[in-house]
């Protein structure tokens, strides 16, 4: 038995599934995780001792790469000075000043541990802000496992959700209304017919979840409309895009500005961070200064604010958006050349530096696309991949992260083992 097998076999026997997140389990691709050691760079390696070039990067928040010196030292010299004191520490000042210097739409920002901690505790803000209580959330799009967000489509066009998750009574998905993404007409139609009742809208501004799928022309357009024609709170869900899509997230790619914004993964550079704000005037209803209660034992603990401070100030160098999106783009083209040369039914997408693998013809603008793709030629080529060395994302429907430290040879590298995995599909 490999050791990897040896220790799944043993946290299977104390932890459900032996993991503390399902996607790790490799329930969709199949076989037995390697239990990571260490990383560095651009680089982990198992229990067994092999390498691999990582494209998970722990979900999005290894955007400078594993162990970045600087943040180590960071989180070292925070840590020799206590781990949390459940005090206001100037710090975390430092970090909300930072994000709200960087995000058009933040004039406030509370810091949390989680994103499922944040888009929880906006969408409890908007409404109590609005005083109403269905929300609107978009079919594929994943907003951490709060129960009013565990929800998928009623059963008619406009009918309110029902839970995608066992232990969420039928009454807390009952205010959840889930639209597909890219609709912009039942988007629409929704409005029109509950517009008054909707406290907020929550989206992926470019979906991560579901695979990479981006908004048509505007889609998000009309979401800011909408929300603001009928007194509701938009609500950009930058968990994942945060910071990694560019400098100012998709609300700065795009010019859209949300009224709330959710983030986590890479403000905290790897460390249990989630972080809301937005508006003044919607913020101000958030307690102690008003009625909307929400807290966190280690909310803006200082070792994460450290290592997010640390990350954030090594994103402001000079082209790092534009290095690391040339990269992604390397990688992408790389990979759809290498499938054609294999005669694979394959394409790519990337956006910034987080990209997507579609085993079908075009890149999807939904789930239902999404779901035509081949998910077992996806699954083969994930473990051809990862049996050369290559750790893409565990699932057909999972976005890949690239970080500043995949250079050149590492890309090419990636691009030379895809071309091999390809070729075993064709076996
Ligand atoms: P966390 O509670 O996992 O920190 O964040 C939830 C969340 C919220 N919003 C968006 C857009 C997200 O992508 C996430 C979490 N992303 C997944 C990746 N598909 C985390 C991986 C996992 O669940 O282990």
């Amino acid at each position: 038995m490999t050791r990897n097998a040896e220790l799944f076999e043993r946290a299977c026997r104390t932890i459900p599934g032996g993991v503390n997140s399902p996607v790790r389990a490799f329930r969709s691709v199949g076989g037995t995780p390697p239990f990571i050691r260490r990383g560095a760079g651009p680089y982990i390696w198992d229990a067994e001792g092999t390498q691999y070039i990582d494209y998970v990067g722990s979900w999005g928040p290894a955007i400078l790469g594993h162990a970045h010196p600087d943040v180590i030292r960071a989180v070292q010299a925070a840590a020799a000075d206590g781990l949390s004191f459940g005090a206001p520490t100037e710090a975390e000042v430092e970090l909300a000043e930072m994000l709200a210097q960087r995000l058009p739409s933040i004039e406030q920002v509370r810091l949390v541990s989680s994103g499922t901690e944040a888009t929880m505790s906006a969408i409890r803000l908007a409404r109590g802000f609005t005083g109403r209580a269905k929300i609107v959330k978009f079919e594929g799009c994943y907003h951490g496992h709060a129960d009013s967000l565990l929800v998928k489509a009623g059963s008619g066009l406009l009918t309110f959700g029902n839970p995608t998750s066992a232990g969420v009574p039928p009454e807390f998905a009952a205010h959840t209304l889930v639209l597909d993404y890219n609709d912009i007409a039942g988007v629409e139609a929704a409005f029109k017919q509950y517009g008054d009742e909707i406290a907020c809208v929550i989206v992926e501004p470019v979906a991560g979840n579901m695979n990479l799928v981006q908004p048509v022309p505007g889609f998000l357009q009309t979401l800011r409309d909408q929300c603001t024609r009928y007194g509701a709170v938009l609500i950009f869900d930058e968990v994942m895009t945060g910071f990694r899509v560019g400098p100012q997230g998709v609300q700065g790619r795009t010019g859209i500005v949300p009224d709330l914004t959710t983030l986590a993964k890479v403000i905290g550079g790897g460390m249990p961070i989630g972080a809301f704000g937005g508006r003044r005037d919607i913020m101000a209803h958030i307690a102690p200064l008003g009625p909307v209660y929400q807290a966190g034992t280690l909310s803006g603990n200082p070792v994460a604010v450290a290592a997010g401070i640390a990350t954030l100030r090594l994103l402001d160098e000079p082209g790092f958006y534009e290095r690391l999106e040339a990269q992604t783009r390397k990688l992408v083209e790389g990979l759809r050349n290498a499938a054609a040369r294999a005669g694979v039914p394959f394409t790519a997408d990337h956006v910034g530096g987080m990209f997507g693998l579609y085993f079908r013809d075009s890149v999807p603008t939904s789930l239902a696309e999404v779901s035509t793709s081949d998910t077992q030629a996806f699954n083969q080529f994930f473990h051809a991949a990862l049996a050369r060395g290559v750790n893409f994302a565990p699932s057909a429907f999972e976005a890949g992260f690239v970080s500043i430290a995949h250079d050149d040879d590492v890309i090419e590298r990636t691009i030379a083992i895809a071309g091999e995995a390809f070729a075993e599909l064709k076996r």
